[in-house]
């Protein structure tokens, strides 16, 4: 291998950061097809983005497994058949591992390679990418595929560093795994990911304590096994699943319904609840098209699920804790679960309330909290989310035209034109940055599109002798403000604690940041921007 540490960098036509599902598209399309020398620089020292780091217990995606999977190639997709509804997280890694195998992507991949800094050279029309080991390469365009959710939030709570006990969070888990077995364990947050682990952790735990700040709802994945006739059905039947998922707003494989909740009398209203409850999975989003837009119509939803906890839930106080929800269901992400509640009846099980009485800080036994009582632990789990969508990109000391700083440029908030360029960022291109639809979306469907785009657009800079592209100030401050007023016309602001918002991180200006227009109509808005001759971006 060739270092370029201290004379000229390594020369490419184009660098991507990250080997996750987005990295590794992006470097088949450019390579492939647009003959581009390309080169992948990776963290890890494997390819999976999300899936290399997120091994915690119970990690599994909660799109169902003929959606989560690439949809460019026919062949690559009757190549791999998954074993479950939902995948687990090692199998979505054997998949991604298939596709760099399948692809022969692992030449131009550099492992164990993390990216610190990119500076945009006026006068060479070039970014300098600087790595943690102080090689460097230079390129015409550098796309980042650093995921939406890849930098762990651990919490600033005091005393962490005297905990006598081992620590861990969820997104950095040890890969050889956390051994519960006999030890007082307690997890901190129940999102997505904690709702996943609890009932996982709680099979060998000696006992769990799980800390909430925010009562959750949850709708049971129903995961189980697929059938040989329905992995063939889904292998048979990929151009309808591949219809199916780039039209409809969630890009999830179907529909959301055309019916409003409010329109519907209550028994009909249950009836439909109660079979998108027995059916499982982020389906029960769909019953009906109001809910996230009316605060009625998601009460109804909102009661029915509450009801299903207190029926659950043994335990009064117990089920009142959990089911003492604040905001509206699908405001914040949906979890679904396998057993989530029902854990919480096992005698080992138990919840504290830190709204009510919040963790006060760390001490060497284990975790205190405001009113002075002290749980000891042996083990505490972060399942408490992630820096999302700018956390990974400010990770990197973009520096671009004119010396300027992308820390500085977003201190107030990220600004991208549509989700995919920043202006001041010359040939930058973020495959689901802030302002794409990206985590309000089944994932691969948004990467797909956006790799697919900023390949279209490099092929036609090519094509057109174009050496330079750049965002205007005024295309990204207009799209920021629609990404804003789609928001604001759900309920999805409502829920004040979200990452959506940055909320969850101290000092994160509150911003939300994914775009809740849908993907249908994000893909349609992409298509006529380059339709337009690229507008809202000045080329050179
Ligand atoms: O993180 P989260 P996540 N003290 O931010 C709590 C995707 N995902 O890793 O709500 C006490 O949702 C925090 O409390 P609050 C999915 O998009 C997908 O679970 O801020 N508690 C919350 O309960 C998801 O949305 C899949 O009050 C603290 C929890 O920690 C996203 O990843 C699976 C705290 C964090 O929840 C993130 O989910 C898993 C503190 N100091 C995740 N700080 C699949 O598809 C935070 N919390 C499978």
């Amino acid at each position: 291998m060739t270092t370029a540490t201290g004379g000229s960098p390594q020369s490419y036509d184009a660098i991507v950061i990250g080997a996750g599902f987005a990295g590794l598209y992006q470097l088949h399309l450019l390579r492939d097809r647009l003959g581009l020398k390309t080169r992948v620089l990776e963290t890890a020292d494997g390819v999976g983005g999300t899936w290399y780091w997120n091994r915690y217990p119970g990690a599994r995606c909660d799109s169902e497994s003929h959606s989560y999977r690439y949809f460019f190639s026919k062949e690559l997709h009757e190549s791999w058949d998954y074993s479950e509804r939902y995948p687990g997280q090692e199998e979505i890694r054997a998949y991604l591992n298939h596709v760099a195998d399948k692809l022969a992507l692992r030449p131009d991949i550099q492992l164990s390679t993390k990216v610190t800094a990119a500076a945009w050279d006026e006068a060479a029309g070039r970014w300098t990418v600087t790595t943690e080991a102080g090689e460097r390469f230079a390129c015409q365009w550098l796309i980042t595929a650093v995921g939406c959710l890849s930098s762990a939030n651990v919490p600033n709570i005091p005393g962490l560093e005297d905990f006598r006990g081992e620590w861990h969070h969820t997104g950095r888990w040890p890969h050889e795994g956390v051994d519960f077995a006999g030890k007082r364990v307690g997890q901190v947050g129940t999102g997505s990911t904690g709702i996943q682990a609890v009932p996982v952790i709680a099979e060998t735990a000696g006992s769990l304590t799980v800390f909430q700040r925010t009562a959750n709802y949850s709708v049971p994945a129903r995961n189980g096994p697929l059938n040989e006739q329905r992995k063939k059905e889904w292998r048979d039947n990929f151009e309808e699943v591949r219809k199916l998922v780039q039209s409809t707003p969630n890009a999830h494989p179907f529909r959301i319904s055309t019916d409003r909740a409010l329109d519907q009398d209550e028994a009909t209203r249950l009836e439909r609840y109660q079979k998108a409850w027995d059916i499982g999975g982020l389906r029960f989003r769909a019953v009906f098209h109001d809910l996230l837009l009316s605060k009625e119509a998601n009460d109804t939803a909102a009661e029915f699920l509450k009801g299903k906890i207190r029926e659950i839930v043994k335990d009064p106080e117990t089920a009142r804790i959990l089911s003492d929800i604040d905001h509206p269901y699908a405001a914040k992400r949906p979890p679904i679960d396998t057993n989530y509640f029902d854990t919480f009846n096992l005698d080992h099980v138990s919840v504290v309330d830190v709204r009510a009485d919040p963790i006060r800080r760390i001490v060497p036994e284990g975790i205190e909290l405001e009113s002075g009582a002290v749980h000891e632990l042996d083990v505490i789990v972060f399942a408490t989310g992630f820096d999302a969508m700018t956390g990974p990109l400010l990770s990197i000391d973009f520096q671009g035209a004119g010396g300027r700083r992308l820390r500085d440029d977003w201190a107030a908030g990220p600004k991208t034109w549509v989700g995919v360029a920043i202006p001041g960022y010359p040939n930058l291109f973020t495959v689901t940055g802030p302002g794409s639809p990206s985590v309000l979306a089944n994932m691969i469907v948004p990467i797909e599109q956006h790799v697919e785009w900023i390949a279209d657009c490099i092929e036609t800079m090519r094509r057109e002798g174009v050496e330079r592209i750049e965002a205007t100030p005024a295309a990204a401050e207009a799209w920021m403000a629609h990404v804003g007023d789609a928001a604001n016309a759900t309920l999805l602001p409502q829920a004040g604690h979200s990452w959506y918002l940055g909320a969850n991180v101290p000092g994160k200006p509150r911003v939300f940041m994914p775009y809740a227009g849908g993907m249908v109509r994000f893909r349609q808005i992409c298509d006529a921007v380059a339709a337009r001759g690229y507008e809202g971006f000045a080329m050179g």
